[in-house]
């Protein structure tokens, strides 16, 4: 059945952050996510211009709307700037009967306070024993149990402190220190039981939002009844592979967005279904082997939004004449061709719909079909930089720009060689099942012809 989680927290008009992370995450997560705004931030990947925090009245409104209609199965509070907005927030859900995990948020990442200084001893009050699980970082930690935390064993005596507050659970996020290499979680749960999540740290520079993504992922795990432990530990996993995927959406900071990293990888399995189809079919073919140029072919396809080869799949090893027919000689994945991979890539620039490309043997009698049943245009190696020929990919995505600038329509695109350098033609497509259709009458026009 699907769960339904609440999250109480501010705006982040930057996207990444906030009551927006916590969305995502849930939908991500696959629970249904209901929101009570406590205050509009404006901000971006760089800088927090501005704080309104929202009158009590309208926080207890919303509040009010959600708890009368929604079963919710979890809910996070994040985001409360002021003790009027806390004092609120405890009334109307002091009696929850389900676990409310609060992220106690100080500060964003970039250093500017996201609550008043003098409201904190209240916060520490009211707020920290409502928590079935707390999930500060380091520095949260310290400053809400006013505990310098140099060491391992200074953490556990801030964790210990957050329990005696009244937290149920705490789990205290190590991604702030600069000691070890790793990154170490430490759980302490209310049986004073110590779970440590342990991960690589991937990346240095700064990203947006993070917090906020791995407390929603507890809470919607939570949802789930998924027990705490593991709970902690899925969303653990979640937040390295958000951290692997994250985006530079901005200037400043880059943020993680779990619905656009979910519609990549359902697109990249989408892909490599579509390009198995396509192969296996192009092996069917008989006499297909006389389109396969010398250094093979490769049937190459792509993401929708791809950022480098390793989102273009095509055959490792390439597609190799056998006799008058073809064959793959390795499996199909990403960023198995670097050469048809770029000529997609480069051509994407231009039309972000094709998206698939299949490269076939120089021949007078093929490209003159080509001329007759597609628009072509070409490239002449000869004349490139040399700054270009001496990288692979640059040499390719110089060449179809070319060909594009002076046919930007051309879909079939030829180059006739340099110093050891083959001739070919490229033809290109939206999709792997259109463009072995079109290959396939350049090939029943061929055996035509020369028969
Ligand atoms: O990441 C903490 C956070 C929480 N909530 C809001 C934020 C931020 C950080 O910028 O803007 C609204």
């Amino acid at each position: 059945m699907l769960k339904i989680a609440l999250t109480v927290a501010g705006s982040d008009s930057g996207g990444g952050a906030g009551m927006q992370a916590d969305i995502k995450t849930f939908s991500a997560h696959g629970v249904f996510g209901c929101s009570v705004i406590t205050a509009i931030t404006s901000q971006n990947t760089f800088e927090l211009r501005d704080i309104y925090p929202l009158p009590p009245k309208i926080i207890s409104s919303q509040l009010k709307a959600v708890l009368s209609d929604f079963k919710l199965a979890a809910a996070k509070i994040g985001m409360l700037f002021n003790a009027e907005i806390m004092k609120e927030v405890f009334q109307k859900l002091k009696d929850a009967k389900f676990p409310i995990v609060v992220d106690p948020i100080l500060s964003t990442g970039t250093g500017y306070s996201l609550i008043l200084k003098n409201d904190l001893e209240y916060f520490k009050k009211v707020i920290v024993p409502m928590s079935y699980l707390i999930t500060p970082n380091l520095p949260e930690a310290e400053a809400i149990s006013g505990i310098k935390i140099r060491s391992t064993d200074e953490l556990m005596d801030a964790a210990n402190t957050l329990l005696d507050m009244g937290a149920a659970n705490v789990i205290i996020k190590g991604g702030h220190s600069t000691k070890s290499k790793g990154i170490t979680d430490f759980l302490l749960t209310r049986e004073r039981r110590v779970i440590r999540f342990k991960k690589e740290r991937t990346r240095t520079n700064s990203l947006h939002g993070l917090g906020c993504n791995f407390s929603a992922a507890i809470t919607a795990e939570l949802a789930r009844k998924i027990p705490l432990e593991q709970a902690c530990h899925l969303a653990n996993e979640y937040i390295f592979s958000g951290m692997t995927n994250s985006i530079q959406v901005g200037k400043g900071a880059s943020v993680v967005d779990p619905i656009l990293t979910l519609n990549s990888n359902s697109d990249r399995f989408l892909v490599l279904k579509e390009l198995e189809t396509a192969v296996s079919y192009i092996e069917s073919i008989e006499n297909f082997g006389f389109l396969i140029p010398e250094t093979s072919s490769n049937l190459a396809y792509a993401i929708g939004h791809p950022t480098g080869l390793s989102d273009v799949a095509a055959v490792e090893g390439r597609i190799a004449r056998v006799g008058n027919r073809s064959k793959a000689v390795g499996r199909i994945h990403f960023g198995a061709s670097k050469h048809v991979g770029s000529s997609v890539l480069s051509y994407m620039k231009v039309h972000p719909h094709f998206r698939s490309a299949i490269n076939l043997r120089y021949d007078q009698k093929i490209l003159g079909i080509c001329k007759k049943k597609f628009k072509v245009s070409s490239y002449d190696r000869q004349v490139e930089p040399r700054d270009k020929k001496e990288t692979e990919g640059m040499s390719i995505s110089w060449g179809i720009d070319m060909a594009l600038q002076i046919n930007p329509k051309a879909d079939v695109i030829y180059h006739l060689g340099d110093i050891g350098k083959e001739a070919m033609i490229l033809v290109f497509d939206t999709n792997p099942s259109p463009l072995v259709r079109k290959v396939n009458n350049i090939l029943v026009a061929y055996l035509e012809k020369s028969a």
